[in-house]
């Protein structure tokens, strides 16, 4: 167990050089609140009126593929657009510009309209780890940086339920990007280790903080964790980008990321809001302190509680009500079947 988990500390995030502060004790503990009755749970399997679902008309007129695995289309409101010009301003040193030339897609991760990643089995996530890797092989070869990231449930702005993710990739480095590159970088370059296959060996020798793991991969409750309930997908073996991986270390990822959102939805016992993405090295060159791992920040408190990051934690820096290893713990505990499929 860390130390001073009786007194308010602050935690080093080592891949951002970020803190947040453990006020603990704060507010009522996140397991406290009362059921709510789960919503989005009875939708159909084909909706006429979704925009995603195969066959549908989408805003603008495309009408999409009658498809039977995934699918990818291009924004029909892309914030990046492949055409734009690269050109930068800088008329005085506190007035910088530069354009960013880019794309944006949206990824269905299935025909079913009433699915979602956690209902999924392993076999059937392995098809969206297969996407998401060629995806970004493609997208890397044109931009610096490619995004993918699934937001999750209308508390975190998905603008439908039908299970579906985005990719954006552009010319830049985004500025989340930039901080871990560089930490990672400089920890690579100061003790010859990649970072996070360090952290990795760490959280397995301990084990406090892990909420589901295999041969090649672990869901953990990072150590400097700032929302709740956030958490942190590691492979156990260097790897710097999601094209890199072994059909193995695919089967493990995708029974991990089972393992987990199936916990995340028994843990309020309703689908459980995340935004989660990828994070793998950065263009194509080798990048051996680059580890690949996937960040999942659910904005929940409890069932009925959501976690605002706003007075303190804009101002001064973040801050969490509750240990990350009471969090792993009341996560780790629960079944490893999802509640809606008990009986089955
Ligand atoms: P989110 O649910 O994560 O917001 O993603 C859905 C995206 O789908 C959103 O970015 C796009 C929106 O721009 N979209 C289309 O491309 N076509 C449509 O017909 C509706 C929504
Ligand atoms: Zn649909």
């Amino acid at each position: 167990m860390p130390p001073f988990d009786d007194q308010p500390h602050r935690r080093f995030n080592p891949l951002t050089g970020v803190w947040t502060l453990v006020a603990v004790g704060r507010t009522q503990r996140p397991w406290s609140g009362k059921l709510e009755p789960a919503s989005g749970d009875d939708r159909p399997v084909y909706d006429p009126e979704c925009y995603l679902c195969p066959r549908n008309t989408r805003a603008g007129g495309a009408v999409n593929a009658d498809y039977e695995g995934t699918f990818v289309f291009t924004n029909d409101f892309a914030s990046l657009r492949p055409e734009t010009p690269l050109l930068s301003d800088e008329p005085h040193p506190l007035l910088r510009t530069e354009t960013e030339q880019g794309t944006c897609r949206v990824i269905c991760f299935s025909p079913r309209h009433d699915l979602t990643l956690a209902l999924m089995r392993p076999e059937e996530i392995r098809r969206i780890v297969d996407l998401w890797a060629t995806q970004t092989a493609e997208l890397a070869d044109v931009y610096r940086w490619v995004q993918v990231f699934e937001n999750r449930g209308a508390e975190m702005g998905a603008s439908n339920p039908h299970p579906h993710g985005q990719i954006w990739a552009g010319s830049a480095l985004p500025t989340q990007a930039m901080a871990e590159d560089a930490h990672q970088r400089n920890y690579f370059g100061a003790t010859g280790r990649s970072m996070l296959l360090e952290y990795a060996e760490l959280e397995s020798t301990d084990e406090t903080r892990v909420i589901v793991d295999n041969d090649e991969w672990m869901a953990v409750m990072p150590y400097w964790a700032t929302w709740p309930f956030e958490a942190l997908l590691l492979p156990r073996r260097g790897v710097a980008r999601i094209n890199d991986l072994s059909p193995n270390q695919r089967d493990g990822l995708s029974e991990v990321l089972s393992g987990l959102l199936v916990r995340y939805d028994n843990l309020f016992e309703r689908p459980f809001p995340y935004s989660m993405g990828w994070h793998g090295a950065p263009g194509t060159e080798p990048a051996p302190h680059w580890q690949l791992h996937a960040h999942f920040y659910p904005p929940l408190l409890n069932v009925t509680m959501r976690k605002f990051m706003v007075g303190y934690e804009m101002l001064a820096e973040g801050q969490r009500d509750i240990t990350p290893e009471e969090a792993a713990i009341r996560l780790k505990g629960l079944s490893a079947v999802h509640y809606l499929r008990r009986g089955e």
